[in-house]
Order: C-alpha cells, then sequence, then structure tokens
C-alpha cells in the first residue's frame, strides 16, 4: 500500500518535471551548444504561448483586446488586435534571447531584424501569431504556428532570400493550440510531442509522447462553403466522401484546432485554391510547412495535390499554397482524384490536338 502511493507520488512528481525544455535536451541527448539553443528557443516560444493564453483567456472583459484595428495586412486581410498583440509577443519575447536575427511573421510585410543594440543570434523564428483569427471574438479556439530555420549566408541585403528554401530545411515546428486547455505540440525532427499548460504551474507539462497519426481516419475537414470555387476533382472528392459510409465532417475555421484533432483521430484537412485564388488561402512559409513537418513526423503526409508540401520552395515569403494535409491514406485518396482529373484533361487535350 505504502509502496503504491509511493510510486504514484514518483510518478505525479516525474510527469510534472517534464517540462519543454527537459524534453528538447533529451530528446537531443546531449548538452552541446546546438542543444541548449534548441531547448531555450523552444522555452521561449512556450513563454510567448503562455503570454498569448493569459490574455486570450480574460479576452472579454478588458478594453481593447477584442475586434478589429481597421488596417489591412501584407495578405490583404483585416487586422484583428490580437493579431497585433501576439505578433509583438513574440517580438519582445525575442528581442533579448540572443537567440535570433530575424523573426518573420504572417503580419509584417518584412522580417523584422534584431536590433543592433541586442545580442543577435543565428536562427530565424518564422510564425503566425494567431491562427483562425476569425474565432478570436467568439471565444473559439485559436492557435499559433511556428517554425525554426537557421539563417544561412549573410542576408546583408535584408531581403531574407535565404528563407526561400524547402521545407525540409526547417529544423523545428509546431504550434500552440488556445482551447479548454492550452497545448504546445512540436517536434525537431525526433516525433513529434504535446504538451499541457498546468495554469498552477505556469508551465508546460509533457502530456503525450511520439504520437502517431492513425493512416486513416473518418474526418474530412473544409469549408465547403467554397464548394462551387473549387476545381472539379475537388468537387469529385467531396461527392465521394457524401455517399461513401464512414466520413464526417467537421471544420473549426481554425486550422490548428482541426489540425489537432487530425493529428490525434486521422483524417484530412484540406484548404484547396480556389477560382479566385488558385493557390489557396494558407501561406507556406508561416502555416504549410511548420504543419507539413509536424505531421510528416507523425508518420502522416501533406501535399498540394500534385507536390509534397515540403518540397514546394517558395519565390517569396508570403506564398500560398493549396493544402491537404493528414493521414497517409486519406491525403492519397484526395490526390488521386486530382491526378484522375489532370489526365482526363490531359486526354481531352490530346484528343483535340488529333482532331485538328
Ligand atoms: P488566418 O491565419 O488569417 O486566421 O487564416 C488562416 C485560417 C485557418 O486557420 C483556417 O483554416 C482558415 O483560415 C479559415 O478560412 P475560411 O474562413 O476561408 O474557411
Ligand atoms: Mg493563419
Amino acid at each position: 500500500m505504502v509502496n503504491a502511493e509511493t510510486n504514484a507520488q514518483e510518478y505525479a512528481l516525474d510527469r510534472d518535471c517534464t517540462t519543454l525544455s527537459r524534453h528538447v535536451l533529451q530528446q537531443l541527448q546531449n548538452f552541446s551548444a546546438e542543444a541548449q539553443d534548441l531547448s531555450a528557443l523552444m522555452n521561449r516560444i512556450a513563454l510567448a504561448g503562455k503570454i498569448i493564453a493569459r490574455r486570450l483567456s480574460r479576452a472579454g472583459l478588458m478594453e481593447g483586446v477584442l475586434g478589429f484595428t481597421g488596417d489591412i495586412n501584407v495578405q490583404g486581410e483585416s487586422v484583428k488586435k490580437m493579431d497585433v498583440y501576439a505578433n509583438d509577443v513574440f517580438i519582445s519575447v525575442f528581442k533579448q534571447s540572443g537567440l535570433v536575427c530575424r523573426l518573420a511573421s504572417e503580419e509584417m510585410e518584412k522580417p523584422y531584424y534584431i536590433p543592433e543594440n541586442c545580442p543577435i543570434g543565428r536562427y530565424t523564428l518564422l510564425y503566425d501569431p494567431i491562427d483562425g483569427s476569425s474565432n478570436t471574438d467568439i471565444n473559439l479556439n485559436l492557435g499559433s504556428i511556428f517554425a525554426i530555420r537557421q539563417q544561412e549566408g549573410q542576408d546583408a541585403d535584408g531581403t531574407a532570400s535565404d528563407l526561400l528554401q524547402d521545407g525540409r530545411k526547417q529544423i523545428a515546428a509546431g504550434y500552440i493550440l488556445y482551447g479548454p486547455s492550452t497545448m504546445l505540440v512540436y517536434s525537431i525532427g525526433k516525433g513529434v510531442h504535446s504538451f499541457t499548460l498546468d495554469p498552477s504551474l505556469g508551465e508546460f507539462i509533457l502530456s503525450d509522447e511520439n504520437i502517431q497519426i492513425p493512416n486513416h481516419g473518418s474526418i474530412y475537414s473544409v469549408n465547403e462553403g467554397n464548394f462551387w470555387q473549387w476545381d472539379e476533382s475537388i468537387r469529385e472528392y467531396i461527392r465521394y466522401v457524401h455517399r461513401t459510409e464512414g466520413y464526417t465532417a467537421r471544420y473549426g475555421g481554425a486550422m490548428v484546432g482541426d489540425v489537432h484533432r487530425i493529428l490525434v483521430q486521422g483524417g484530412v484537412f484540406l484548404y484547396p485554391g480556389t477560382v479566385k485564388q488558385p493557390e489557396g488561402k494558407l501561406r507556406l512559409l508561416y502555416e504549410s510547412a511548420p504543419l507539413a513537418f509536424l505531421i510528416e513526423q507523425a508518420g502522416g503526409r501533406s501535399s498540394t495535390g500534385t507536390q509534397e508540401i515540403l518540397d514546394v520552395i517558395p519565390e517569396k515569403l508570403h506564398q500560398r499554397t493549396p493544402l491537404i494535409i493528414g493521414s497517409k491514406d486519406d491525403v492519397s485518396l484526395v490526390e488521386s482524384f486530382i491526378h484522375q482529373q489532370t489526365q482526363s484533361e490531359k486526354s481531352i487535350m490530346e484528343r483535340s490536338r488529333v482532331l485538328q
């Protein structure tokens, strides 16, 4: 009896001590400068998450937190006050850290360079400070998405052109989910691990290690309001899931929550291109590539429909891309509809050429 109690106590103590920074060091199994840097970087990201979560938890009671600023961002979208706040939180947390040289965000036209009077590091943080902004004013789940890349070359002209590389250059990626509890899910290329913020400790504590996404799931997650804006191949896929038993739709308007559900339960999340916006809505460097890195680490896949997301080389920082992400089999199924459509278009063109 005493033994069982002691074991339970030891377990609880051990669990509470598995903080994010300790976990990163355990993953790397060494105390090299790089391991220390990564641990410190993750710690800073966690701090930003805690500050944002704190504000969100009281948003309805505070002045000047909810609603729009009246500005339009580089994406052509109306900016919410929380977008600006969260963007600034990441800058403020990293400015004096000595870990990064720049921060590139969905909300800023150009990267923010650490001023010369502050310690400058060799990493770049790429982030979407508040993902799913439309959920902000109605107290629904939101997220922050992040990725870390190493600076390559000097970037003397300030164009950050070394960031225009494929997603396999990411050394860490993940998201913070602001839901009933705040969770941080990350990968440094050694599996996917989730942490839950324990408000009484003010720490993210390990909640699940080496998460594996099922190869297939029943969930499809897409904004079906865009049905008539999509290519016929996507419409055909949706018709297929409508008439096939075993599928169910879930769409929350905030990708971090939708992708988190799929990470845990399996299925597929899609944001395809539309007639007006063939490249879709989601940004490669701040949204699609970090999530692709994570989902691949969990044994899933992500694709534009014709190419692996992690292989896409952007031409510009704010490049958008169609996104199909989730369980291996479900991503492949969507791709098969796209492939079929491309093949039939090719054979129609071939036939009309022969007839001319
Ligand atoms: P945001 O980062 O500006 O909030 O945009 C990204 C969000 C995703 O989280 C979400 O899946 C999608 O936009 C929702 O868009 P829509 O309202 O077109 O379905
Ligand atoms: Mg976003």
